[in-house]
């Protein structure tokens, strides 16, 4: 291998972590707090690894400061948190709970005071049980309850908070909430998939709406997707055409109306049999089409698709669990081959050109439009050595493999602002409860003990440096 010298990122380039609100917070009945659809699904017997729910989690609710002063022992200049929806808005509507809306406030003015800025996400996948008993996202209201709750947030975090992002990966909440059900509330329901996508979408660009009435002018809005990098088998025309499909559903039914003013048309016609899409009115488009002022990409691997095998039940392995149920409607037969080479504890293949590949075809689709990696990051599985040290040279060469993928496409001309390491703490990873540990700090669940791993280490100095180091 030939040997690689260091490589310096922009002066400015954000440096961050990430984390979500079920994911760490715990204290799920407390100030408060009323279900999310995480927490019903969390309970159902057997959706979630042996059981485990998010009724403690890290206990990051009570532990906060601790984690806000590791984060800047880290050196971090950036952190990025989500608000449980039901902790500030329990039933979904009306009034926000003080109690709620002064925790994030607290957390804001906590990261600030150690020179950390807060970067808000409104919508990591805790819909109020309320609301999905109501429908969820299949039904529009939805979307309209959204944007009231982000109005709420962003009166009473606006004046403290300079970045904020409205949804967190559409595609997982529609797709797998309502597709496969490997995500809750579970339901497997193919046109409820068109639908919830539809109206995640339309409660964005409400919300962006509403947020821009409330937040001071500099504040910056996107959103965050989790594009799909798709790559066909083959040339063969049929592969190609796999690919488009799963592309299609994956990505562009975000991307077109939110960045473009429309759903594309075959996208329309691949789902035909499934849905007349007379869920979209008049004017929707232009709704959801807002302007916003970054794209937050989410990139953990590519995928490779070919076409149907006759008679083959559909996807093998596509990467989001194991379900019955497709969550590809109207595609169900593409075929998701498996990659060679190296995987993550989640069976995910590594791959870093992937990350290159979704900046790129970004920074050439919206030009203007700058992006941050709001996600990026490994499970593996990490063990405590006698002397209480978590070492974990798999994640350090996945973090460095995926760096050096952002500074390619920086180099290349994309606008990447930023980089959010996913995640700070090992944390409830959804479906797979506390099985898998994606953190740089790890932590022990039975005593909720914080310990930087050697990756912690290793992003703390890239984080003071700016340079990611050579390999000689
Ligand atoms: O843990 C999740 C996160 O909540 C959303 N993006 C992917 C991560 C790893 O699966």
């Amino acid at each position: 291998m030939p040997e690689e010298q260091p490589r310096a990122f922009p002066a400015d380039f954000l440096w961050g972590s990430a984390t979500a609100a079920y994911q760490i917070e715990g204290a799920a009945a407390e100030g408060g707090r009323t279900p999310s659809i995480w927490d019903t699904f969390s309970r159902t017997p057997g959706k979630v690894f042996e059981g485990h729910t998010g009724d403690v989690a890290c206990d990051h609710y009570h532990r906060w400061r601790d984690d806000l002063d590791l984060m800047a022992e880290l050196g971090l200049a950036a952190y990025r948190f989500s608000v449980s929806w039901t902790r500030v808005q329990p039933t979904g509507r009306g009034p926000a709970v003080q109690r709620g809306l002064d925790f994030y406030r607290e957390l804001a003015d906590g990261l600030l005071e150690r020179g950390i800025t807060p970067a808000l996400t409104l919508y990591h996948w805790d819909l109020p049980q309320e609301l999905e008993d109501a429908g969820g996202w299949p039904v529009r209201e939805t979307a309209e309850r959204f944007a009231e709750y982000a109005g709420l947030v962003g009166e009473a975090l606006g004046d403290r908070v300079p970045l904020w992002t409205t949804l967190n990966e559409p595609f997982c909440s529609a797709f797998l909430g309502y597709g496969s059900g490997v995500h809750a509330p579970g339901r497997t329901e193919p046109e409820s998939v068109l639908r919830a996508a539809h109206h995640l979408n339309l409660g964005h660009g409400l919300a962006v709406r509403t947020l821009r009435s409330v937040l001071p002018a500099d504040a910056r809005i996107g959103v965050t997707l989790n594009p799909g990098v798709v790559r066909a088998r083959t040339d063969a025309a049929e592969d190609r055409d796999a690919a488009r499909r799963i592309d299609a559903l994956q990505t562009r039914i975000f991307t077109g109306p939110l960045l473009h003013g429309s759903y594309p048309a075959d996208l329309r016609e691949d789902t035909a049999g499934v849905s007349d899409w007379s869920f979209v009115r008049d004017g929707d488009e232009a709704v959801i089409r807002q302007p916003i002022d970054f794209l937050g990409v989410n990139y953990y691997n590519p995928v490779e698709v070919a076409a149907p095998v006759p008679g083959a039940a559909g996807p093998r392995d596509d990467g989001h669990g194991s379900s019955a149920h497709s969550p590809w409607v109207g595609s169900e037969g593409v075929e998701f081959t498996p990659l060679p080479g190296g995987r993550t504890a989640m069976g995910w293949p590594i791959d870093a050109t992937g990350l290159t590949d979704v900046l790129l075809r970004f920074s050439r689709e919206v030009p203007d439009l700058p992006l941050y990696v709001t996600e990026n990051g490994a499970a593996f599985d990490d063990t405590v050595d006698a002397q209480g040290a978590v070492h974990d040279p798999e994640r350090v060469a996945y973090l460095r493999g995926h760096l050096g993928a952002v500074l390619d496409a920086v180099e290349q001309g994309a606008d990447v602002r930023g980089y959010f390491v996913w995640s700070l703490l090992d944390n409830f990873e959804w479906a797979y409860g506390y099985g898998k540990r994606f953190g740089v700090v790890h932590v022990d669940f039975e005593t909720l003990r914080r310990t930087p791993k050697s990756s912690a280490r290793w992003y703390a100095e890239l984080v003071r440096s700016g340079v990611l180091p050579g390999s000689g």
